[in-house]
């Protein structure tokens, strides 16, 4: 009985999917799912060359959502949940262990239109493997804040419209190709008083191979130290 229970708790947390449901402005808890392009469901992208890895399902448009304006310098918090709730359950399932990261886009015009194509994310955040003796990811610290984390939006990013990519890549079933679950949220903001910096950038769906050592991965084996994809944070 007890064996059967574990079986069924195993089956249950691999299918725990999540997303990003709600961000908050400084302190301010904007409210679920306002100015985020929702995905129809909390499945994973797994195949890194479509174009849901961009901004997930449907992602490409955001022409029902609302664009949120704020300052450069304010500090980001995205959070996740696994279904719609903030009931204490898991935020993201604790058996989906991973790197955190968020990558912003600059649109040419407005951020409701923009499909976020090309080589126009720039990295502003990554969080991986925390801690080889206790193989603590940042998806644990995730969890431990109720599905919360945060970013400061470069003060020298140039003002106009963008979308926020926040990433969560769970590793638990990685060891081969597909594998790897990628939940991803995008928001739409407008960024006011920014600076002039011309940040590197990189294409999502064409910067991320199945064959990354941050993507097909054993994180079973002691691992010692994990290197995500996208390349480098950019600091500001
Ligand atoms: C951003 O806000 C979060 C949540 O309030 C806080 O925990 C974090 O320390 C802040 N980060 C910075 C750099 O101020
Ligand atoms: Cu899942």
């Amino acid at each position: 009985m007890k064996l059967a229970l574990s079986i069924l708790t195993a089956a249950a947390a691999v299918n725990a999917h999540f997303t990003m449901q709600y961000i908050w402005d400084g302190l301010t808890d904007e409210g679920q799912n306002n100015y985020i392009r929702a995905p129809p469901s909390n499945n994973p992208v797994t195949d890194v060359t479509s174009t849901d890895l961009t901004c997930n399902v449907n992602g490409l448009s955001g022409a029902n959502v609302e664009t949120l304006s704020i300052p450069a310098g304010t500090n980001i918090t995205f959070e996740w949940h696994q279904h719609a709730q903030r009931t204490g359950e898991d935020a993201i399932s604790a058996g989906h262990k991973g790197p955190v990261q968020v990558y912003v886009a600059k649109a040419p015009s407005t951020a409701a239109s923009f499909d976020g194509q090309g080589a126009v994310w720039t990295k502003i955040y990554s969080s991986g493997l925390l801690d080889p003796s206790t193989q603590e990811w940042a998806t644990d610290v995730v969890n431990a804040n109720n599905g919360k984390h945060s970013v400061v939006i470069p003060a020298s990013l140039p003002a106009g419209e963008y979308l926020l990519r926040a990433e969560i890549i769970a590793l638990h079933v990685a060891q081969s190709y597909p594998g790897a679950q990628f939940y991803i949220g995008c928001a739409q903001v407008k960024i006011t008083s920014g600076g002039s910096a011309n940040p590197p950038k990189i294409a999502l769906p064409g910067a991320y191979q199945g064959s990354d050592p941050g993507i097909t991965v054993n994180i079973y084996n002691n691992l010692q130290s994990y290197i995500a994809p996208g390349g480098a944070v950019w600091s500001g």
